[in-house]
Formats: C-alpha cells, sequence, structure tokens
C-alpha cells in the first residue's frame, strides 16, 4: 500500500514527509523531482516568497545510491525562509513578539475554524500548516510517483484553462506532445493569446489589490486499463482522484473528463462508443467519460479539471473579527501570491501521480520493480489477447 504522512510549518525549518510502499530497485534522484519542485515556483502572479525559496528535497532515508530500497522514503525540504522565522517558530519555551501575534482570521483561510476547533490564541498555529507552502512537499511525492509510472510508460502533464475573467478554448483532443511548451508560458496556458490575456488579468488584480483563481486540467497519458475498481465506492478511482484534488488547498471543484457538461447532454452523445480493431485493440473516438468509467481505467487519457478560488489573503483585506476581542477588524494581511493557479496546475499532477501510483501497487504488487514489471508484463498480455 502506498501511503504517506506530510508535517512542516510554512516558515518551519522543513517541511518533511514519509513515504511508504515504493518497490525497491526504483531508480531515484533528488534531480528527477527538482525539476518539479522548481516547477511550481514559478507562474506570472507569485509573490515574494517564491524569490527567498530555491526548493530542492534530500532524501533523508530510503534511499540508496540512486534508487529505492523498499524502505519508507523520508522526504525533506528545507525552508530558507527560516532564517528570518527562528524565533517566532521556535519550538523551544519563550514569548512570541506581540507584533507576531496573529489574531485577525482571513476569510477563506482555515483560520478562523481552525484556531477555535484547536485552541489557539494565536491564529499563526492554524495557517502555517494551512498554507500552500505545504504543496511542496506534495509535489515531491508526487516526483517519486512519476518516476514509477514512468517506468510503466505513464505521463502525466497539466496546463491552465481559465484566470479569472480569461479563458483558453477549449481542447478535449490534446496529445502528450501537445504540451511540449507548455512550461515557457508564464501561466502555463496552452493558448498563446490567452496566456497573454491572462497576464493581463492578473497584472490588472495586483494593481486593484485583489486576487485571482481559475481553472487546471491535469491529463495522464498511456494509462494501464483497469487501474481502479467497480467494487466499493473507495476503491473508484475517480472517487480517489476527486479526494486528492479536493485536498489541495483552496480547490472548490473536480471534473473528470466532460464533468458536469454530462448534466446537460443526452446519453446518446454522452458515452464514448466502444470499438475493436486488430492493431489498436478496444479503443473510443472520444473522451467524455476523462478516461474512467465504473471507476476504472480504460485506456484512454485521464483528464480532471479542478477550480482554485482566488487567495484569501488580499492586500486590501476584507471583513474580520479580532478573535481577542470580538471586535470588527480587517483580516490580517500578510505577503502572498496575486494568483497560483499555474503552481496549483503542477501541484495536481502530482496529486493524480500519486493516485495512479497508488492504484498501480495495489493492482500489481511487488516488493521490488522487478516483480512489478513482470506483474505488469502478464496483466499487458491478458489485454493483448482481450
Ligand atoms: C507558498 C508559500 C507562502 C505563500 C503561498 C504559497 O509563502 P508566504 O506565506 O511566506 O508568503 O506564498 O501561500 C498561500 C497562498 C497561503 O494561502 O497560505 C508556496 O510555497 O507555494
Amino acid at each position: 500500500m502506498l501511503r504517506y504522512l506530510n508535517g512542516g510549518e510554512s516558515h518551519g525549518k522543513f517541511l518533511l514527509a514519509v513515504l511508504e510502499g515504493v518497490p525497491s530497485g526504483l531508480p531515484l534522484t533528488a534531480d528527477m523531482v527538482n525539476h518539479d519542485l522548481a516547477r511550481r515556483q514559478k507562474g506570472y502572479g507569485r509573490g515574494g516568497r517564491m524569490r527567498v525559496e530555491e526548493d530542492r528535497v534530500e532524501f533523508a532515508c530510503g534511499v540508496r545510491k540512486g534508487a529505492t530500497i523498499g524502505n519508507p522514503i523520508g522526504l525533506l525540504i528545507a525552508n530558507k525562509d527560516w532564517e528570518n522565522w527562528k524565533d517566532v517558530m521556535a519550538a523551544e519555551p519563550g514569548p512570541t513578539p506581540e507584533a507576531k501575534v496573529v489574531t485577525r482570521p482571513r476569510p477563506g483561510h482555515a483560520d478562523l475554524v481552525g484556531a477555535i476547533k484547536y485552541g489557539h490564541r494565536d491564529v499563526r498555529n492554524v495557517l502555517e500548516k494551512a498554507s500552500a507552502r505545504e504543496t511542496a512537499i506534495r509535489v515531491a511525492i508526487g516526483g517519486v510517483a512519476k518516476a514509477l509510472l514512468r517506468r510503466y510508460g505513464m505521463e502525466v502533464r497539466s496546463h491552465v484553462v481559465t484566470i479569472g475573467p480569461e479563458s483558453a478554448p477549449g481542447r478535449p483532443d490534446l496529445a502528450l506532445a501537445d504540451f511540449a511548451g507548455v512550461d515557457e508560458s508564464p501561466v502555463r496556458c496552452l493558448d498563446p493569446a490567452a496566456s497573454a490575456r491572462m497576464r493581463e488579468a492578473i497584472k490588472r488584480a495586483g494593481q486593484d489589490h485583489d486576487t485571482l483563481g481559475g481553472v487546471f486540467e491535469v491529463w495522464a497519458f498511456d494509462v494501464i486499463p483497469g487501474l481502479g475498481s467497480h467494487v466499493s465506492g473507495e476503491s473508484r478511482l475517480d472517487a480517489r482522484i476527486g479526494g486528492a484534488f479536493m485536498g489541495i488547498q483552496a480547490i472548490k471543484g473536480v471534473e473528470i473528463g466532460a464533468g458536469f457538461e454530462l448534466g446537460r447532454i443526452p446519453g446518446s452523445v454522452a458515452h464514448d462508443e466502444i470499438y475493436w480493431t486488430e492493431d489498436r485493440g478496444y479503443h473510443r473516438r472520444t473522451n467524455r467519460s476523462g478516461g474512467i468509467e465504473g471507476g476504472m481505467t480504460h485506456g484512454a487519457p485521464v483528464v480532471v479539471r479542478a477550480v482554485m478560488k482566488p487567495i484569501s489573503t488580499l492586500s486590501r483585506p476584507l471583513a474580520s473579527v479580532d478573535v481577542a476581542t470580538h471586535e470588527a477588524r480587517s483580516a490580517f494581511k500578510e505577503r502572498s501570491d496575486i494568483c497560483a493557479v499555474p503552481a496549483a496546475a503542477v501541484v495536481g499532477e502530482a496529486a493524480l501521480a500519486f493516485v495512479l501510483a497508488q492504484a498501480l501497487v495495489e493492482k500489481f504488487g511487488g516488493d521490488s520493480v522487478a516483480h512489478l514489471d513482470a506483474a505488469v508484463e502478464r496483466y499487458r498480455a491478458v489485454l493483448a489477447r482481450s
């Protein structure tokens, strides 16, 4: 069973995770993961923190001589900003300077309910873990998952389709090669004209002291058919994907394939008709199901779309209440981003990669990749005969 636990405060010393269940013998180096960490830091509209950090993973355990050894993998990402927060975030007993105590929760963040629920006077105890800074370690975990998927030919990509009022034209027919230049766009959008409009919208939002959300898509290509299962709600792959995406900070909705559009069209056009030819075996000419039927992959690309709400830290803050006095006050204001949708798309890749890798290990088992290789090969032979 592939699973992880993570911890780390946004301005603490490290973000960390323990990832268990990766088979032994998988080639893995920090460079393979650092590439995605750098991609997560980019995007027009990111704030000052991204100029401070240069996220890099360190494998604290479970990786030896460039390969996994089957033990739990320890992942560490150091927060460079820690140097500026040592006193505020210290583990040892001592006072927090009053000016650094947060008592004015931001509407839209975890601040208010988290502080009440956990009994904190200082809302910082909540926001430090609720912060999207945590997504760095999730991307690192996703990097390991991608290494495993890639071994079996599966690739995960993403692109931004909407930022605020600006959208790119719909592309239901993307191929892996279409994503080649997406990281060159400042907003990770495939359409150059929409990309320019999105950039402008972010610039205007910044000038207005506002923030913007948006929509991104994550695609997985060459997915082995039969990952996930129809036999129970929790084993359905779409249920797991939905949960993984909703677990990303600021995500408010997820669609798979044609998603909500399926509620507006009749059954005769909603479903992907089935064909069989000698050279291709079973296949579809459409992919409105987003690669999943009955909670299982069927071989077409898995397509997930998610909406991210605008960032809740506003430089012109919204109405709030001071939790120490119950007085009406404007919300706490801290350095933040204007828009992080391009980064969220990279986090979405990690989320989908993890769910697929988990389903892969679940279906094929094996303590070492050699066992997994053999099981996948046997199954591919079954598919080829079907
Ligand atoms: C983030 C780090 C954070 C924010 C952002 C994402 O850094 P800081 O709080 O020091 O500026 O830039 O976090 C949020 C948007 C949030 O709501 O907490 C990161 O590494 O992605």
